[in-house]
């Protein structure tokens, strides 16, 4: 049966929702490469095949797909999040294999954003396939926020994360933190640890609080930490620390801290790393292949990548209480004073009921099409 052109277009975004839920399963695993998923559907609208990139090295999502079909893709029209590559990295180009595989038709989300990988789409049009372009591209360019962001400008995306209560404080004005949010709220943050490549806090959050920082979720694998701590002040008993095994620790300082805590605490696995300068460190970052970190305070910590314009995603998580007076907020710094000033975000459409607290997610407006 024919379908009219706007059925048509719901139907293309439904796979192409499928393409992201498939690809949102290997979140935190890909880097530096994006996340992608592909649906594969025959000339009655059947789903026949199915794939994703699960990392560096393996098969790009189409390949994954097509790879099922034994040569069985004729006519069929293909769905991606991403433009399909045209450029031999760690694997062969997918676009003329697509061409090859005889698929009718192909439908992408967001167009590659690296130069020398783009092309995909022209190469097949060239090849009198049919192709649709920006199917939920605003939502395929958030999901791979990182990867575009470290595409674009080298560094990886940083999404700041504060659990909070509805006046926006991190403790009582007694220091008393545990706990603003429930358990179910706690357990949610597991997950997003789990989806980035590194987790970051401030050393008075390690000296407050001794976190781990690791993702304790079934199936989960522990993100990177990362410590900004000028003085070396963490102590070489830190929760965080590697030991003999665990996840790398990389503890940021200034180039004046002292060389005796450095050697203490490489000792214990950690990585010194010296120079605090915030976009200096995302270079760094991006140059170790790391497309997303996860800022998770303090107050200082959130203020400084606000400031300096590195903040790309905020999570909030927002506990119904309230508790006054100059209590710590999740914003320390010096404030600003005129609200001209103020740093504008915009509300994703993810905002939820996490037990009984709200998370909201916001990003800066922009941010992912510049
Ligand atoms: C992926 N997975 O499903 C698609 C990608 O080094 P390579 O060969 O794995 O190439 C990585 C590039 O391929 C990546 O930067 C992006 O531009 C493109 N598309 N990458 O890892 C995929 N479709
Ligand atoms: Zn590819």
């Amino acid at each position: 049966m024919k379908l009219t052109p706007a059925e048509q277009r719901e139907r293309d975004r439904g796979h192409m929702v499928r393409c992201l839920e498939l690809a949102a399963r290997h979140r935190g695993r890909t880097s530096p490469n994006p996340i992608v998923g592909c649906v594969i559907v025959d000339r009655r609208g059947e789903v026949i095949a199915e794939g994703a990139h699960v990392g560096p090295g393996k098969d790009h999502a189409e390949r994954a797909a097509l790879k099922k079909l034994d040569d069985q893709a004729k006519g069929s029209t293909l769905y991606v999040n991403l433009e399909p590559c045209n450029h031999h990295g760690r694997t062969p180009p997918c676009a003329p294999f697509v061409r090859a595989s005889g698929v009718a038709r192909v439908v992408i989300g967001a167009m590659d954003p690296i130069p020398g990988h783009s092309g995909g789409a022209a190469l097949l049009k060239k090849a009198k396939i049919a192709v649709t372009t920006g199917v939920l591209r605003e939502a395929c360019e958030r999901a791979n926020l990182p990867f575009f962001t470290w595409a674009r400008h080298q560094r990886p995306a940083f999404t700041l994360k504060a659990a909070v209560t509805l006046d926006g404080k991190i403790a009582t004005v007694a220091g008393d933190a545990k706990w603003i949010t429930g358990p179910a709220a706690r357990e949610d943050v597991m997950r997003l640890r789990n989806g980035h490549d590194a987790v970051l806090v401030g050393v008075g959050t390690v000296l407050a609080d001794d976190p781990r920082l690791t993702a304790r979720l079934r199936g989960g694998r522990d993100p990177i930490r990362i410590v900004l701590d000028r003085e070396l002040r963490t102590p070489t008993t830190a929760a965080l620390l590697p030991g003999a095994r665990g996840p790398r620790t990389i503890i940021v300082a200034a180039e004046t801290a002292s060389s005796a805590r450095e050697a203490a605490l490489v000792a214990k696995g950690a990585e010194v790393w010296r120079g605090l300068d915030l976009p200096a460190l995302a270079q760094r970052l991006g140059g170790l292949g790391l497309t997303s970190v996860l800022v998770e305070g303090g107050g200082e910590v959130h203020a400084s990548f606000l400031e300096a314009r590195l903040a790309d995603q905020l999570v909030l998580y927002i506990a119904p209480k309230i508790v006054g007076g100059p209590a710590k907020s999740w914003v320390g710094g010096v404030g600003l004073a005129a609200l001209v000033d103020a740093y504008g975000l915009v509300f994703d459409e993810e905002t939820a009921f996490i037990g009984g607290d709200l998370r909201v997610t916001l990003s800066v407006p922009g941010r992912d099409s510049r």
